[in-house]
């Protein structure tokens, strides 16, 4: 049993042990981590695609036209007034927001669309436009062949609320949308309104080139996206799955990794996500007979508690790599093509591919190389919420944690929810109990992992990017890499399609971040967009668009 819960289970009765020296403990528990059934194909090696353009006559001249127009001032210009226009709606979400109609701070969402429409004309009169559960919107661009299944592009239109305390940091008031001659100041310009005006900035721009698609696109934008989802994302991914049906898209772009110099060097790596963690949230709850503090026993709730946290903690998980996984595909890449990468780690991953004793020494190494690499090849645990106790001379009847899992991905938990919902008695009679319990009555297995081997639709995004990357008059470079990467959100599109894609084209030097925070979405952090960042992006989902339009896959 090498399960995250049997860890937690022994865990557990150390823990009790301690505290009720002489009483036996008897957990229901049944739990057991099963390896998915993955694909055998060898990933070891970093395979790259060469950059795509669109070849066909018409396709080809309007992705010429295009990159031209995109390199003009004026374009630039009126692109950054677009998106300026977008951050001046201060579209917050907030955590505690009620539905759609019975809380008015949706109201400003209203606003946007408003101004979206106004600013687009020619993409709201060409296009479908449906609105979901009021402010989700969805734009469906009919293609002529209906044979060909349809791409979907998400974005989101909501923002991270700024602290109010924060606002005399930034060098621009947060919803400002001033363009200061590089940078696009405010709240959603980076996460995530340039990637809805980017969209529609290409969607205006084809079809002021006549484009009329064979293959039908549809942009989703939901609404609180840094919120639940569930107002938006949760309503779409309903109205997509009736409207279009399971696996009835040939991809899905989603916001994600972006690109940057990741292993030093000149060579830029592109990461599209691929692969998810899941998640679950344990609920820990010991109650104890109350009575008066003066009286104590050994140990209250809370000393029972804190001494399973200590023991949970002590315990953490097995590390370990999967060949078939997401981050064995990455170091692969790393070990490939990363400038940076030590002759060592270098021998040892290539090594890795075929070596079991290699793999473990790799994973091992992974984990010393700190807890950013560590939560990558394992699952990791997080005590995050603790309450117990109301009264300084009361003994505490009831007290609880919750503990936060991220689930490897090649992982998953096949647990017997009934042993979650039975009270486990704890020695003699009337000393207590402790409960463990999914704590939202949710969880989340790790996402399917998206192929990327021998896979078209992997292709088209791998080679749309460095096209892309090409093009740009910003970014130079030895070499573009694409190498698939590991996200930790969770996500209401899975059953859309096997080829989902969490990628969005930016990188860390076009983005200005003050407070340096770690956290996306921080409540402090200070944003500011690049100008040429944007054109960069737009230039991306232009290509992004004609190569999946000239694609038959
Ligand atoms: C999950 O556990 C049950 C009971 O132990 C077992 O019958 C079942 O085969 C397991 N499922 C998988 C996918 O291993
Ligand atoms: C579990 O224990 C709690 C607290 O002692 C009690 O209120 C509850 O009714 C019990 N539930 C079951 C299913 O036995
Ligand atoms: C779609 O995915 C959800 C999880 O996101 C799952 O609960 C549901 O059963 C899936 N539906 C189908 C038809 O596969
Ligand atoms: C439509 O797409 C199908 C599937 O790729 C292809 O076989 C067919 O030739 C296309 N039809 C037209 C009119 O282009
Ligand atoms: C003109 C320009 O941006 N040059 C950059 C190319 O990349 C190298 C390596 O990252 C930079 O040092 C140059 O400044
Ligand atoms: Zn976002």
């Amino acid at each position: 049993m090498s399960s995250v819960f049997s860890r937690l289970l022994v865990s557990l009765l150390c823990s009790i042990t301690l505290a009720h020296a002489h009483s036996t403990a008897q957990l229901h528990l049944q739990t057991a981590l099963v390896p998915l059934n993955l694909p055998t194909e060898d990933y070891a090696a970093c395979g790259q695609v060469a950059p795509l353009n669109p070849s066909e006559s018409q396709r080809s001249r309007i992705n010429v036209n295009l990159d031209v127009l995109y390199g003009r001032d004026s374009f630039k210009l009126r692109t950054f007034e677009a998106l300026g226009g977008a951050i001046r709606i201060p579209t917050e979400s907030y955590d505690d927001l009620a539905p759609v109609g019975q809380d008015d701070r949706w109201d400003i969402f209203a606003l946007l669309h408003e101004y979206l429409e106004g600013t687009f004309p020619l993409v709201y009169q060409s296009l479908r436009v449906t609105k979901v559960n009021t402010y989700g919107i969805v734009l469906h661009w009919q293609g002529s062949n209906e044979s060909l299944l349809p791409v979907l592009m998400t974005a989101h239109q909501d923002v991270v609320p700024v602290e109010p305390s924060t606002v005399n940091q930034w060098v621009h008031p947060p919803y400002s949308g001033y363009y200061d001659g590089t940078w696009i100041w405010g709240r959603g310009s980076c996460d995530d309104k340039s990637d809805i005006i980017s969209q529609l900035t290409t969607i205006e721009s084809l079809l002021k080139e006549d484009f009329q698609p064979s293959r039908t696109f549809v942009f989703a934008f939901g609404f609180d996206e840094e919120a639940s989802g569930l107002e938006g994302a949760g309503h779409l991914a309903v109205y997509l799955k009736s409207r279009y049906g399971i696996n009835s898209f040939a991809a899905l772009l989603d916001e994600g990794g972006g690109f940057g110099k990741l292993y030093g060097g000149n060579v830029l790596f592109a990461g599209p996500s691929t692969g998810e963690k899941g998640y679950l949230d344990v609920r820990l709850e010991v109650s104890t007979p109350g009575g008066h503090s003066s009286v104590p026993p050994a140990h209250t709730g809370i000393g029972i508690l804190a001494s399973a946290i200590v023991a949970i903690e002590s315990h953490s998980h097995d590390a370990s790599l999967a060949r078939s996984g997401t981050v064995f595909q990455m170091l692969q890449c790393a070990a490939a093509h990363g400038p940076d990468i030590t002759t060592t780690l270098r021998s040892l991953i290539e090594k890795a591919a075929s070596d079991d004793q290699a793999l473990i020494e790799l994973s091992d190494a992974l984990v010393k190389m700190g807890p950013k690499f560590a939560a990558l090849v394992g699952t990791t645990q997080a005590v995050d919420l603790i309450s117990g106790g109301v009264k300084v001379n009361a003994l505490p009847e009831r007290v609880e944690t919750v503990i936060n899992h991220r689930i490897a991905e090649h992982r998953k938990f096949n647990l017997t929810l009934v042993s979650f919902g039975t009270n486990v008695t704890i020695g003699s009679e009337g000393a207590g109990h402790v409960i463990l319990s999914k704590a939202w009555g949710t969880s989340l297995e790790p996402a399917p992992m998206t192929p990327i081997s021998s896979s078209k639709p992997y292709e088209i995004l791998a080679g749309t990017i460095k096209a892309a990357l090409k093009s740009s008059t910003i970014y130079n470079s030895t070499a573009v890499v694409v190498s698939p990467s590991l996200a930790i959100d969770t996500q209401f599109y899975w059953n859309l399609t096997k080829h989902i894609f969490r990628y969005s084209h930016s990188t860390d030097d076009g983005r200005y971040n003050q407070a340096h925070t770690v956290n996306e979405a921080s409540a402090y952090k200070v944003v500011a967009l690049k100008g040429e960042a944007l054109i960069d992006k737009i230039r991306f989902h232009t290509k992004f668009i004609l190569n999946w339009d000239e694609s038959t896959s």
